[in-house]
């Protein structure tokens, strides 16, 4: 008999955040949180991704100890290391590998149509070919463990395909069965959450401005203070119209997913207030769902032995899975054993 916990017959998920900053609200409500509705279903795969992150110059202090960090900020926010593998994608050195052979497979063409490249490299001087091709690397960070499906967003899509047209440009090169087509999985509830100083953009970890994004571990008057100074509009009717209006709309947003309730019943809540008492609201709400994961990575961060031997068991798990594809990938490309 098999359960939805048998890991022999659950499908595999793939997914991981770049350490370039803290997680925001905006990675809580648009991925963690739907990560952890999964970990029962599926044999989930949780990364760290620093390799990506060094597609844009870190200070190596700061990179180590955002590692550390990130990966107390995924226990807190309840991502289980027994029922999941979660781990940091260096220790996994299958990645680099792998990013290596299919980096050889891959068309020039193909890379510059990626749109986020485009986006990425608009306002940086000096771009390196890691920023070019991290699709590739993203597409061996889903290959390696075989996984049937990844979350995507929109700005993903793009980046998934690659993958899936990897894996045939090197069944027809080399013969199939190394490596599995992954889809495409989109979460029943997903939000884009915008940034709080220029609603138009996306709430980003790595924004030069503070201001523009709630991390999850800011302390209670942190948050208050950017909810109720994140810029709306002139008017005083609450309703929503995320495109005249759209810093209230992502406020409404942020009310609706954190509190269950449509932005419909917020909208009547709020009919004859003003927009501050909805921010203080607001506040409130965001600072009573934050806290207890705040609370529990603080106290993860006093026992930094205990995340190492977390991240070392998760290194060695997704090691396992890893290594299987990359020696059936170096065997059929015709590299000799050692
Ligand atoms: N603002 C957001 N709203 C909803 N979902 C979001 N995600 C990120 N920002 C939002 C989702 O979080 C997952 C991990 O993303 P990531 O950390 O690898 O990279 P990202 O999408 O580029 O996130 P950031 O915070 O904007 O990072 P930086 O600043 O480094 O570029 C993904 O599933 C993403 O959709």
């Amino acid at each position: 008999m098999t359960s939805s916990n048998d890991t022999a017959t659950r499908k595999t998920i793939l997914s991981g955040s770049t350490t370039t900053g803290n997680l925001t609200l905006g990675n809580y409500i648009g991925a963690v949180s739907n990560w952890k509705a999964m970990q029962q279903d599926y044999d989930c795969f949780y990364f760290i991704a620093d390799l990506h992150a060094l597609t844009v110059a870190q200070d190596p202090v700061a990179l180590r100890e955002r590692c550390m960090s990130f990966y107390a900020q995924y226990i807190a926010l309840g991502l289980d290391p027994e029922e999941n593998t979660i781990f940091v994608q260096s220790h996994v050195h299958e990645h680099a590998e792998l990013t290596w052979i299919l980096t050889c497979m891959t068309p020039m063409g193909y890379l510059n149509r990626m749109t986020q490249f485009k986006d990425k490299s608009a306002n940086v001087k000096n771009v390196h070919a890691g920023l070019f091709s991290y699709p590739v690397l993203m597409a061996a960070d889903i290959l390696l463990y075989q996984a049937d499906l990844v979350p995507v967003g929109q700005d993903q899509k793009q980046h998934l395909e690659l993958c899936r047209d990897l894996v045939g440009y090197f069944d027809n090169r080399y013969g199939a069965g190394a490596l599995k087509v992954p889809e495409p999985y989109i979460p029943e509830v997903g939000a884009k959450i915008m940034s709080l100083t220029d609603p138009e953009s996306k709430m980003s970890k790595s924004s030069e401005n503070e201001k523009s994004y709630i991390s999850i571990i800011d302390q209670p008057k942190k948050i208050t203070k950017k909810i109720k100074s994140a810029v709306t509009d002139s008017d005083t009717v609450v309703n929503y119209d995320p495109e005249n209006k759209p810093g209230l709309a992502n406020l409404l947003t942020i009310y609706s997913v954190l509190s269950e309730k449509s932005v419909p019943t917020l909208v009547e809540e709020y009919e004859g207030r003003m927009y501050g008492h909805l921010k203080g609201d607001l506040a409130e709400l965001v600072v009573s769902t934050l806290t207890p994961y705040r609370e529990k990575y603080e106290d993860l961060m006093k026992h930094q032995d205990y995340l190492r031997q977390l991240m070392r068991a998760g290194a060695e798990k997704a090691t396992a899975r890893a290594s299987v594809t990359l020696a059936d990938v170096y065997e059929k490309t015709g590299l000799l054993p050692r």
